[in-house]
């Protein structure tokens, strides 16, 4: 075993997220979206700071950084490792710990178990997990699970119209991203994922009001995203009669309180949520003739995901139909909830109550990294750490040092655990 050059400590983890929400767009919070100069400027920091760990960096053609024991060859058929990180991008005036903390953890963890264990542990930075600039579905994980296809890299464009290839390209420009392999599978694993344990901030209320240290997560809730583009009439504001008009964004209002009815209605763990509406042509004196409206749906079951959805389109088109405005709907973005591994979450149990950490099984109402590897069969475990008033995608989002050193230690524990078990009990057999 090789200790790290330099002492892994709860400063250095807090220093180090500070350092990494530096990188950032100008406004309030952290704004860091997949490829763009922030994101790629975090990544060469995180590479350089591998380095100091006396850790090797690899990306993938995705952008999908890895932290690993320079001896670990990429890529080398057969050989399984736990993965241990989350995303680095953020949203839009998004907060400091959202993924920055599981890809630190993560890092931290490979450093301080390099060379232990008979299963090798690899931190891992994913490229995109938010949606905030593509909507493609947890870009990161599904890349370097093999499951995005090369026709998403030219489908898949941003607000501006620039493409996930044109995007992918800027960062390999900047030394962030490798080549693509050629044909219709363009990202290859360059770590066969054994297990994957995601820290993550809880983003919701529970540890808090529960004085709980930590969560151990067994299943995450799955969401729909809607654009609906709804086409009225537009006309004089001044001198169209009210019952003559087909109003667009009055139409999009009723929907934006059809949705929030919805949920109420159907209670916890439903929910929906408008996030956008933008009305054209978007003047004083003209009534809005044409609307986009994004619409989501959570729930952590299939099939309530599934009625909520088909209720939310049906009182929608509802509304439409009353109004006589057009009404046309597609669903950008899904992921269907995920069960994570009922094995993983039972040896993390265990570990809290050795160590004698207060600790719950619970849901996460948040979509993460792990439930695609999770899906892909690779067992997998969200272990979360209290969130400040429940407080997330928001510049308020604060989780103390305290809190934060705790949840690393444990996963660091189970890391090593499961590291020198080789998986006992929990690896299952990977396919080639
Ligand atoms: O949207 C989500 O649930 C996640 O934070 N990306
Ligand atoms: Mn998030
Ligand atoms: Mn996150």
């Amino acid at each position: 075993m090789t200790p790290p050059p330099i002492e892994i400590t709860s400063a250095l983890l807090s220093e180090w997220l500070d350092a990494l929400s530096r990188f950032s767009a100008e406004g309030p919070g952290v704004t860091r979206l997949a490829f763009d100069e922030h994101w790629c400027q975090a990544h060469r920091w995180l590479a350089a700071r591998a380095a100091d760990l006396g850790l090797a960096a690899t990306a993938d053609a995705a952008g999908n950084l890895f932290f690993h024991d320079p001896a670990l060859v990429p890529a080398a058929p057969g050989s399984p490792v736990i993965l241990v990180g989350s995303h680095l991008d953020s949203v839009a005036s998004g907060g400091r710990f959202d993924g920055a903390y599981g890809v630190l953890s993560g890092l931290l963890v490979a450093a301080e178990l390099r060379g232990r264990g008979t299963l090798p542990v690899v931190g891992l930075a994913t490229c995109e997990e938010e949606e905030s600039r593509f909507h493609g579905n947890l870009l990161g994980a599904r890349s370097l699970l093999g499951l995005a296809s090369a026709a998403e890299l030219d489908a898949l464009l941003d607000s501006d119209g620039v493409s996930w290839r044109r995007a992918l390209e800027s960062a390999r420009l900047r030394g962030c991203a490798t080549a693509l392999a050629p044909g219709a599978s363009p990202f290859t694993a360059t770590f066969r994922a054994a297990m994957m344990i995601e820290p993550h901030i809880e983003q919701g209320p529970v540890l808090e009001t529960e004085r709980l240290g930590l969560g151990v997560v067994d299943r995450v809730a799955g969401y729909r995203r809607l654009r609906a583009i709804l086409s009225g009439e537009a006309r004089h504001s001044g001198t169209t009669p009210m019952p003559a008009r087909r109003d667009a964004l009055a139409a999009a209002a009723e929907m934006i309180l059809a949705a929030e009815t919805l949920a109420m209605e159907n209670g916890p763990p439903a929910l929906a949520t408008a996030g956008s509406v933008r009305a054209r042509p978007g003047l004083f004196n003209v009534v809005p003739g044409a609307c986009e409206l994004w619409l989501e749906v959570r729930h952590v079951e299939l099939d309530g995901l599934a009625r909520l959805l088909s209720e939310l389109e049906r009182r929608c088109k509802a509304i439409a139909a009353r109004r006589g405005v057009g009404f046309a709907i597609e669903q950008v973005s899904s992921q269907a909830p995920a069960p994570l591994s009922p094995d993983l979450a039972a040896a993390a149990e265990r570990l809290a109550e050795e160590q004698g950490i207060a600790h719950r099984r619970m849901a996460s109402g948040a979509a993460h990294d792990a439930m695609v590897f999770a899906r892909a069969g690779v067992p997998s475990l969200l272990v979360f750490v209290p969130s400040r008033r429940g407080i997330s995608h928001s510049p308020e989002e604060f989780t103390d040092a305290g809190a934060l050193w705790t949840g690393y230690h444990f996963v660091r524990d189970l890391a090593a655990r499961l590291a020198a078990g080789g998986g006992t009990g929990v690896l299952r057999p990977v396919g080639p």
